[in-house]
């Protein structure tokens, strides 16, 4: 056994299963990345990337005007897409404002927009049953107080650290923390019950920021006082304590590397096409399967999938983006239930690799799916050591029979059509014969 975790609240492991339930069985959510950088289209992180100033950022806020944003309209989307939640930029690392906070004047009620789209996101998401969650930046390339960092290897512009400390010259980041704590609060006292905070992100070291920097543990306990039954993320660099997040949050990774979060609360975001922003210029956009890929194997290793959409600047998701959500709402329309309320079986029920069959399994129900990745042209599926394992086997889909026979000592052998149905991953329901360990 290795070292007792730190705690900072008296939680109990079954008091936080309870707590994360809805969000467990959810396992897919929709991301929104929205702000001025929008307009430009070319990358969230277009300010530091492309080195903008406050004043040479000025004509996005100048120029913001979301003509066509209706929240209603993206909760339905969402909604149609199979997602349960969603989770909204209220600030990103720009720093620029989707709601009336009445500590900064860079905020969305002092655009043409004139109104707090967070405020409308809410009541929208909530009216269409979808649990909201609030992103909010850590980082923030526009306050006064927020230091630029040291000179960090990564980072393109390599100024002197006498370069640094002009440009940090009265900055103070014990303002930038009140700054956070007095957002964070209005936040999660404005807007009624918030289901999920996604705070962004910290990157400690000597060029980088952290706990120290966000006074992250005064913070948590602000949050966890405010909003007792909230879900966090694990950006706050205090991860060293077992209740110091909720969950992990592998970012943008490969579908193969999910498998080392197994056993973990965790979701894993990803893009559509790379940027989170919406970005007019990027056109390799995932296709159904992969976006398929990421959302059954994510499941398949007890996690959840949040995918991300960044709306236009005038407020509407862009083709591209609803040409993705509707092959998702296509499939989940038919599949959903290897989905919600699934995760991982136990080692027994496991796959060769090689049939490139995903396997998800419903605890309430006792029931398993296969997730087929590959079609056998012959319809001739072997399932090793699967022989007395089950009572009854179907296509989600259309709850057809599939019928089997036993094969070699253990196996099981299923009669699939030879044609594939019109799905891009058709999955096979499986009715256990005993209740699984
Ligand atoms: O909001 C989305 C992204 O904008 C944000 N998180 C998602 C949800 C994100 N973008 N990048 N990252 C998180 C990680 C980036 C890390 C680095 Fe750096 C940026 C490595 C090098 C530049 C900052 C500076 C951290 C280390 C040096």
């Amino acid at each position: 056994a290795g070292a007792q975790q730190k705690n900072i609240f008296n939680e109990t492991v079954q008091q936080k299963k309870k707590r994360m339930q809805w969000w467990t069985d959810a396992r897919f959510g929709m991301f929104i990345h929205w702000g001025l950088y929008a307009l430009p289209a070319r990358h969230e992180w277009v300010k530091n990337y492309e080195q903008i100033t406050n004043a040479g950022y000025q004509k996005y806020f100048d120029n913001f005007n979301p003509d066509q944003f209706d929240p209603k309209k993206w909760a339905r989307e969402a909604k149609n897409a199979g997602m349960k939640y969603a989770v909204l930029t209220t600030k990103h690392h720009e720093g620029f404002c989707l709601f009336d906070s009445k500590y900064t004047d860079y905020k969305s009620t002092n655009t043409a927009a004139k109104r707090d789209l967070v405020k409308e996101f809410v009541d929208a998401f909530r009216a269409e049953g979808l649990r909201v969650g609030f992103y909010y930046s850590l980082i923030d390339w526009h306050h006064p107080d927020f230091t630029i960092d040291g000179v960090h290897p990564q980072r393109i512009d390599k100024g002197t650290e006498a370069d640094y400390a002009a440009v940090n010259k009265g900055k103070d980041m014990k303002k930038y923390q009140q700054y956070l704590k007095n957002q964070i609060t209005e936040l999660l006292t404005k807007y009624g019950k918030i289901d999920i905070l996604w705070l962004d992100f910290s990157y400690p070291g000597t060029f980088g920021k952290g706990r120290n920097d966000w006074a992250s543990m005064d913070l948590i306990k602000t949050i966890r006082k405010l909003q007792p039954q909230i879900i966090l993320d694990n950006r706050m660099d205090l991860n060293d304590y077992s209740d110091g997040y909720d969950f992990e949050t592998p970012e943008q990774v490969a579908p193969e590397e999910l498998v080392k979060y197994k056993g973990k609360y965790w979701e894993t975001c990803q893009t559509f096409s790379g940027s989170w922003g919406y970005h007019r210029d990027e056109h390799t956009w995932k296709n159904q399967r992969q976006l398929l890929d990421l959302l059954i194997t994510s499941v398949a290793n007890g996690g959840n999938l949040i995918l991300n959409v960044g709306p236009t600047a005038r407020g509407l998701f862009d083709y591209r983006a609803n040409r993705a959500l509707d092959s998702l709402g296509y499939w989940m329309n038919a599949n959903q239930r290897s989905v919600y309320n699934c995760t991982y079986p136990a080692n027994a029920y496991a796959l060769p690799a090689a049939s490139n069959i995903r396997v998800t399994y419903n605890p309430q129900t006792q029931r398993l799916y296969l997730h087929l990745f590959d079609y056998p042209a012959d319809g001739k599926l072997v399932l090793p050591g699967f022989r007395g394992k089950i009572t009854y086997a179907e296509f989600l889909h259309d709850a057809s029979e599939i019928q089997y026979k036993s094969t070699g000592e253990k196996d099981l052998e299923l009669k699939l059509p030879v044609q594939k149905p019109p799905y891009e991953v058709p999955v096979i329901e499986l009715m256990l014969a005993k209740t699984m360990e």
